[in-house]
């Protein structure tokens, strides 16, 4: 299924790791049936992170954001599938935890925005650049889960 190869960057923010949650994350992709196909545990400069946020760089958050998001290490992971990109997003839930439904990863596991546990890509584009600034080709695998055939019609 060749539409099934769009990618999106998902990240475990520095809460996140503190808080313990990287496997029951890392599961509720996995269980969706999208394909890991990178992922690392890094401590981020904030110099990565200012360019990974450079769209927000005027907001009055910005500041606190980066300080936040460069206090602990992250996992930045790459996942692949059909739509993988919007059905992130919703599985992710509203940026701010007090409008993420209940179901949803923010929904379920965090409370303020400046602590939302998770980052997922907003676009495709967005996606490839953010994939580009986080890993390396070489660093991204192409590979064929045992269970494809059941996850995906023909
Ligand atoms: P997103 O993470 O859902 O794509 P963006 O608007 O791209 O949301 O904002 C990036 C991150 O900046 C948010 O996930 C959140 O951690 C932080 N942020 C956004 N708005 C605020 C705010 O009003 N106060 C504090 N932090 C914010
Ligand atoms: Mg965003």
């Amino acid at each position: 299924m060749a539409e099934a190869r769009e990618r999106t960057f998902i990240m475990v923010k520095p809460d996140g790791v503190q808080r313990g949650l990287v496997g029951k994350i890392i599961k509720r992709f996995e269980s969706k049936g999208f394909k890991l196909v990178a992922l690392k545990f890094t401590w981020p400069s904030e110099e990565l992170l200012k360019k990974h946020y450079a769209d927000l760089a005027t907001k009055p958050f910005f500041p606190g954001l980066v300080k936040y998001m460069s206090s602990g290490p992250v996992v930045p992971m790459v996942w692949e599938g059909l739509n993988v990109v919007k059905t992130g997003r919703v599985m992710l839930g509203a940026t701010n935890p007090a409008d993420s439904a209940p179901g949803t990863i923010r929904g379920d596991l965090c409370i303020q925005v400046g602590r939302n546990i998770i980052h997922g890509s907003d676009s495709v584009e967005s996606a490839k650049k953010e994939i580009g600034l986080w890993f390396t080709e070489k660093e991204v695998i192409n590979w064929k889960p045992a269970n494809e055939g059941w996850v995906y019609e023909d």
